[in-house]
């Protein structure tokens, strides 16, 4: 062994043990086999950090990152890891900080329609507690039944609701972050009004894990809904569905959710869940509406008649909650579903303004003939948000040289029509080269200057999102 390569090992090792200081033994993991789960997400990146730890509390926060700071060791934060943008992707020199054993809820509180909660607790889970109450956290990522609300604030998830209820960071009111340095700050609180100075929180809310590790976060919480309805409807041509979406909204209609699932969406996951979906049609959207049952009911018949007038061949609307439920495991089952299609799926996430759906679904019909690649097109067709699927297959060259540039011509069309690169899944490693073709170069600048502020030595999740 060289001296430089034994020099290298003490070092990592003096790094673990005091890692095992701060977290307990069994709270650091240093075999390939524990640290392979920790290398991963929702894309096709994959790498390994060279240790995995677990802190139980805010304080060992601080520690960890008091020594990583020192010693100039990038820090990855990390959730459930179904990040799709590469944003939880480590690199072999880094420590992955794990929030999961965090999945604390320190307080529900009635009175002031908040909710407190340590970053590793599950979308779901927290949902499912204050649902029980009567309350609602609306922000309704796919992968909520896995993804924790850490992940959740820093990535500024969306999901189907985002057109009613808008997303994460409509719902964030307070935060409480460890610094690089190792201090911890608060910013907000259980306030619904708060001007007072810079909104810190809104800096966090989306940056991805490279201006602060989160801690603790308050929750707005709002009553839940009494009821709701939901309903598909098939539309034969591709290009009405699209249309459609204007026609409700124009209709004074404010359903919850609509959702897009194109021809190719729609056989995948029928071929996948065998659930009797209509695999013959141009696109279906799942509408769902929520209130008072004596306000939804109407609404859900006006939603089936602006749909009939818009091109729908048939409207069904969900008799029973397992009806309703059943349409939503159909919608959630497309990322996965997608992966029989071809071996690499690269999930984009465009957004555009919600008039230039149609235009932008027509783009990415054209973008997918011109280059021959398979590109199945869902999402929140309601707020604007879609999810071109480029399918291919990361060992052949060719086929992936296609794909980005078909990805490329995806971002130009949606930046054309006045759109954006992410609307949900931030840009983590995958977008960041196309980062310029959004942003002008005085605001990436900005951008790099404030990211050296809070983390002068750039040990907080480095090259993601910014160039480094
Ligand atoms: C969804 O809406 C997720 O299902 C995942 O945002 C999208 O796989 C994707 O591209
Ligand atoms: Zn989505």
């Amino acid at each position: 062994m060289s001296a430089l390569n034994s020099q290298k090992l003490t070092a990592e090792s003096a790094m673990e043990n005091q890692l095992r200081r701060i977290v307990g033994e069994r709270w650091v993991l240093t075999t390939p086999e524990d640290l392979v789960c920790y290398g991963y997400d929702a894309t096709w990146l994959q790498s390994r950090p060279a240790v995995a730890v677990l802190p139980g509390s805010s304080r060992e926060v601080s520690q960890i990152l008091q020594l990583a700071n020192e010693r100039r060791i990038p820090v990855v934060p990390r959730g459930a890891g179904t990040g799709m943008s590469g944003g939880s992707i480590p690199n072999e020199a880094s420590i992955v900080l794990s929030l999961t054993r965090m999945k604390g809820i320190k307080e529900i509180d009635r009175v002031n329609l908040v909710v407190v909660v340590e970053p590793g607790i599950v979308t779901a889970d927290l949902q499912a507690e204050v649902e029980s109450l009567g309350l609602f956290y609306p922000p309704d990522p796919a992968s909520l039944k896995q993804s924790t609300i850490g992940g959740n604030v820093a990535e500024c998830a969306g999901g189907p609701r985002g057109l009613k209820y808008g997303t994460t960071k409509d719902y964030v009111l307070g935060l409480e972050v460890v610094l690089a340095s190792g201090e911890i700050i608060r910013t907000g609180g259980k306030l619904v009004k708060d001007v007072t100075g810079y909104n810190l929180t809104q800096l966090f809310v989306g940056s991805e894990g490279t201006l602060g590790i989160i801690t603790e976060v308050i929750l707005r919480l709002i009553p839940k809904p009494e009821s709701k309805r939901t309903a598909m409807a098939v539309f034969p041509r591709l290009d009405d569905a699209t249309q459609t979406v204007a026609n409700l909204l124009g209709a004074g209609i404010l359903p919850s959710t609509i959702e897009i699932m194109d021809n190719t969406t729609i056989r995948v996951v029928e071929e996948y869940l065998k659930m009797g979906l209509p695999v013959d049609a141009g696109a279906i959207l799942i509408i769902e509406v929520d209130g008072k049952e004596q306000a939804i009911v109407p609404e859900i018949e006006q939603v089936g008649e602006v749909c009939r007038k818009s091109g729908a061949s048939q409207v069904e609307v969900a008799r029973t909650a397992a009806e309703g439920e059943a349409l939503w495991k159909a919608r959630r089952a497309v990322s996965p579903a997608l992966g029989r299609l071809a071996p690499t799926k690269i999930g984009e996430d465009i957004a555009v303004p919600r008039g230039a759906i149609p235009e932008m679904v027509r783009r990415i019909g054209e973008i997918s003939k011109k280059y021959d690649l398979t590109i199945p097109v869902f999402g929140h067709a309601g707020d604007g948000n879609l999810h071109p699927n480029v399918m291919c297959d990361m060992r052949n060259q060719e086929w992936m040289s296609r794909a980005h540039h078909a990805i490329e011509e995806i971002f130009g069309a949606a930046i054309e029509l006045g759109g954006t690169l992410s609307g949900e899944h931030g840009i983590g490693l995958m977008k960041q080269p196309y980062l310029a073709r959004r942003l002008s170069p005085q605001v990436i600048d900005l951008m790099q200057r404030i990211k050296a502020t809070f983390d002068p030595n750039g040990i907080l999740n480095p090259g993601k999102m910014l160039y480094p």
